[in-house]
């Protein structure tokens, strides 16, 4: 149970995967002045095969200058400046059509503060062999988070178990960010018509995974909360992401019974 738990789809099994290919790491980044240049040495040392591409939407705090000397060091770390603060999902989806762009084969999600620890990303790697996406988990066997209060961690559980259980998808960490998808897998999520900024974009790419029939595994993971700078978690991403899996899964329900008298 312990790595590459959560089979979504019986058929997954037994199918052949194909090499991966190279990795890219993106770090999306608001105001992590203090938290980037330790981070992007922390993947390079944990990972040294695996290029790291930060995407930063103009951080206030110069965090993209930071990224950039990073960057004129080290040929395999790029910076993607983005004009304003446009949320994770955005981020995440500029970097996607970036490395896809670039040829990589695996594209793996990370936060910035450490609160996703790169000396971990190995065992997702390696579950991603035999895998169309993984998912580091905090809520299965062998998770957890350290330094967390109570009521982020009730607000999230009770997050991922809303969605699962509305969503009918069969993931414990819905909401989790630190994640390693194939590139065909992304190409086959529909990326264009991805609308979520805040957290619901992680449940909004699950979800559509299991919809797909992709093979999700989770893997269990150390969530550390970050020590440095603040969380840009707020109540408007808590909204967005209630509404939003609250729309999805009254839609999905609807679109069932509709199909089911049809049929
Ligand atoms: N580019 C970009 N990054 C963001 C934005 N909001 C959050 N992030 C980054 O996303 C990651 C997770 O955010 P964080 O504030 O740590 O959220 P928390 O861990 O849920 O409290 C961090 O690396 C943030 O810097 C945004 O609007 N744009
Ligand atoms: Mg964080």
């Amino acid at each position: 149970m312990n790595d590459g738990a959560g089979v979504t789809r019986g058929e997954a099994q037994g199918r052949r995967y194909g090499p991966l290919g190279r990795t890219l790491v993106i770090i999306p980044t608001y105001n992590e002045a203090e938290n980037i240049k330790p981070i992007v040495s922390r993947v390079r040392a944990a990972v040294p095969e695996a290029d790291v591409l930060v995407a930063d939407d103009n951080s206030p705090d110069g965090t993209g200058k930071f990224a950039d000397e990073v960057a004129a060091q080290d040929d395999q770390v790029h910076v993607l400046h983005r004009k304003g603060k446009e949320g994770l999902g955005a981020a995440y989806l500029a970097g996607f059509a970036w490395g896809i762009e670039h040829g990589y084969g695996v594209l793996v999600e990370m936060d910035a503060d450490g609160s996703h620890q790169p000396e971990e990303l190995p065992r997702l790697l390696t579950a991603l062999k035999g895998a169309d996406l993984v998912l580091g988990s905090r809520w299965v066997p062998g998770g957890r988070v350290v330094n967390w209060p109570k009521s982020r961690e009730f607000l999230s559980r009770g997050g991922s178990t809303y969605s699962r259980l509305l969503l009918g998808v069969p993931i414990r960490d819905v909401t989790g960010g630190y994640r390693a998808f194939r590139a065909e897998t992304l190409q086959g999520l529909g990326l264009t018509e991805v609308a979520s900024q805040g957290y619901c974009f992680q449940v909004d790419l699950a979800r559509r995974a299991v919809a797909a029939g992709y093979h999700v595994v989770e893997v269990p993971i150390t969530f550390v909360e970050r020590e440095v700078g603040d969380s840009k978690m707020s109540r408007d991403i808590v909204v967005e992401a209630l509404w939003r899996v609250t729309a999805w899964g009254i839609g999905g329900r609807a679109k069932r019974l509709l199909g089911r008298k049809h049929s």
